[in-house]
């Protein structure tokens, strides 16, 4: 079912657990192509998180800064392409949370292991603020703080599921927000880990 936790985000319970196991697949092909590694922030920080992209554009980072590019760094190739049925799949959550024609051009493909966590942050490395976000989390759950535009903002907690999907746009999609480390565990398809793919319009 889908909830309304803020004017401009919903969470889709459980829409992609029938999915999950074609998505590993997928998230399995790209990441032999585009390895799962840890970015450096520009304060000289290595992120816990270990991430890898698709998409025309992938998220990257180092000590110049934040931003998109066609290019993997790792290895000087375009990222690998993203699968027709994932950017299906984002669209169609996006529209049932209200937020129609939505084509995202760069999916982060965030992995986490127990411990690691996300600080409170702001996704505006995108081009366009006008086209929501969409999450879609598999393997072990997180608790996730969404907070408010500033960062001094009070955060509410709420926790992400196999299979869920979330999706924030319009007056929610500057909002601050994060992950707690990582409780242990193992997921009977992923393991001790979480993957969560978060598709964009960033270009
Ligand atoms: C944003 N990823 O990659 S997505 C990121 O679970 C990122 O890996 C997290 O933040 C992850 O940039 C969180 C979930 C999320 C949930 C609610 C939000 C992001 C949100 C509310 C407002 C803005
Ligand atoms: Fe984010």
């Amino acid at each position: 079912h889908a909830e309304r936790l803020a004017a401009g985000t919903v969470l889709l319970h459980g829409m992609a657990a029938p999915l999950a196991a074609a998505l590993l697949a997928d998230i399995q092909r790209i990441a032999a192509q585009a390895p799962f590694r840890h970015m450096v922030t520009p304060g000289g920080y290595r992120m816990g998180v270990a991430t890898t992209s698709c998409g025309t554009l992938g998220w990257v980072s180092d000590h110049h800064g934040y931003r998109y590019s066609r290019i993997d760094p790792g290895s000087g190739q375009p990222w690998p392409a993203m699968p027709d049925s994932w950017r299906a799949l984002a669209g169609d959550a996006a529209n049932r949370a209200g937020f129609a024609g939505f084509v995202p051009d760069a999916c982060l493909i965030n992995r986490y292991v127990p411990g690691c966590k996300l600080s409170l942050h702001q996704d505006k490395d995108e081009r366009d603020f006008s086209a929501p976000i969409v999450s879609l989390s598999l393997g072990l759950p997180a608790v996730f703080e969404l907070g408010g535009l500033r960062r001094s903002a009070r955060c509410a907690r709420l926790t992400l599921r196999h299979g869920d999907i979330l999706v924030w746009g319009g007056p929610d999609r500057l909002r601050y927000h994060g992950v707690l480390p990582l409780a242990g565990g193992s997921h009977p398809l992923l393991g001790e880990c979480r993957i969560n793919l978060t598709f964009r319009l960033a270009g």
